[in-house]
């Protein structure tokens, strides 16, 4: 990822980011740091690019021309669509999920104001966003950019020594990350907990499920009603079920799981509340009303992930086999039951509708197949939380 910072103080920034994870990964040819001292722009003769502000008031104003043609020089080196991104506490604070977002973007272009800011006309001219790195002022943005660069590249592949640990992180499901601890395994008297100790890693994970709960109810308690619970429901054979652990791996550390090609699941069923989140990953022929007659919402809300694919050979019998399956009288009603030959493409439609009448809402309807990349499914999965993030504000 290409990185333009445009700034009265460059060094500052390339000491930074040329430290450490980020410089590691520069130096690795990952990311590519630009830093462009707007004075070099300067169109006064003593390199001067501030002024005294209209209006009176204190401080200096940064002059609208030195700053565009900084951008400009900077958009047509990158290659001339590049996002033009201003640091100024006027702006919406960055979260993890739009870092993730802006990690996608294959060069960014960073303006960083100093005094106090620039010019409106130059902004108006050629900012394409504002954002924010929280809600108190500097000196300048480069810090600003430098903490922008940081928090966008771990989401970079390759840039974190683990490859995929920037998605599973701290904050990703809005809980606060688990206490760590390394050796030794007693230390001044007080020991590791035992459970990590265990070698159970479903034990482990539990633990840490509990303790980050724990934490974030004492120390963050604001975050906490933003927390969906997340279960992903699948039926239609492996495929389904393995688009729908990805995505929903990708949306969340702690997911559970039903498969609704069981039977049993399918009989005994499950009433979702106001804070649950369920992923329907079904093939359209999976999606019956009779599998979820035992199904209901209460407010939950739905994604439906329509996964185009071969059911199991076999599945068919196996079900048959398991039970008799009868569609409810409500579905005869309303012709839900899906009918052999029937037109599938209006599986998901029925879907949403049958969903609706349980009570859920469904907020996205995506789509796989056998040629759908784990990085679309991770977009897929990013689309989703920021949709879910803008809902509750
Ligand atoms: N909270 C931030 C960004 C920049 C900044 C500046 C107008 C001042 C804080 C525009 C006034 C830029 C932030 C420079 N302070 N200071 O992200």
């Amino acid at each position: 990822m290409d990185w333009y910072v445009l700034t009265l103080f460059p060094e500052l920034i390339d000491t930074i980011v040329n430290t450490s994870i980020t410089g590691r990964a520069v130096k690795k040819g990952i990311l590519r740091l630009h830093s462009v001292n707007i004075r070099d722009y300067a169109e006064r003769a003593d390199g001067r690019v501030d002024d005294y502000p209209y209006g009176g008031g204190a401080g200096m104003v940064m002059q609208a021309e030195p700053v565009v043609r900084a951008v400009e020089a900077a958009k047509e080196a990158s290659g001339g669509q590049t996002k033009v991104i201003y640091l100024t506490p006027q702006a919406k604070v960055l979260t993890q999920p739009k870092a993730e977002e802006l990690a996608r973007e294959k060069s960014l272009i960073l303006l960083c104001g100093h005094y106090e800011g620039i010019d409106e006309r130059a902004l108006d001219a050629c900012v394409d966003e504002y954002l924010s790195i929280g809600d108190y002022v500097m000196t300048g943005g480069e810090l600003g950019a430098a903490v922008v660069i940081d928090v966008v590249s771990r989401f970079v592949p390759g840039v974190l020594p683990n490859d995929d640990s920037a998605r599973f992180e701290s904050l990703q499901d809005n809980l606060l990350e688990y206490p760590q601890y390394t050796r030794p395994v007693e230390w001044r008297g007080e020991k590791v907990p035992a459970v990590l100790l265990s070698g159970d890693h479903t034990a482990v994970e539990k633990w840490r499920y509990e303790e980050s709960l724990k934490r974030t109810k004492e120390r963050r308690p604001d975050l906490m009603k933003k927390n969906l619970h997340v279960t992903c429901i699948t039926g239609g054979g492996d495929t389904a079920a393995e688009f729908g652990k990805k995505y929903t791996d990708a949306v969340t550390r702690y997911g559970d799981f039903m498969d609704f090609d069981r039977r049993k699941l399918q009989k005994s069923g499950r009433k979702f509340g106001p804070d649950d989140l369920v992923i329907f990953a079904l093939t359209p022929d999976a999606m019956d009303e009779a599998r979820f007659r035992s199904v209901s919402g209460d407010q939950s809300r739905a994604v439906i992930l329509l996964v185009s694919g071969t059911t199991n050979p076999g599945q068919e019998e196996k079900e048959r086999e398991a039970d008799t399956c009868r569609p409810s009288s409500e579905a005869e009603e309303v012709d839900l039951f899906m009918n052999e030959g029937e037109d599938w493409d209006m599986a998901p439609v029925r879907m949403e509708m049958m969903l609706n009448r349980k009570g859920f809402r469904v907020v996205t309807l995506a789509s796989a197949d056998a040629g759908t990349s784990d990085e679309e499914i991770a977009g897929m999965a990013v689309a989703l939380r920021e949709k879910l993030d803008a809902e509750s504000g």
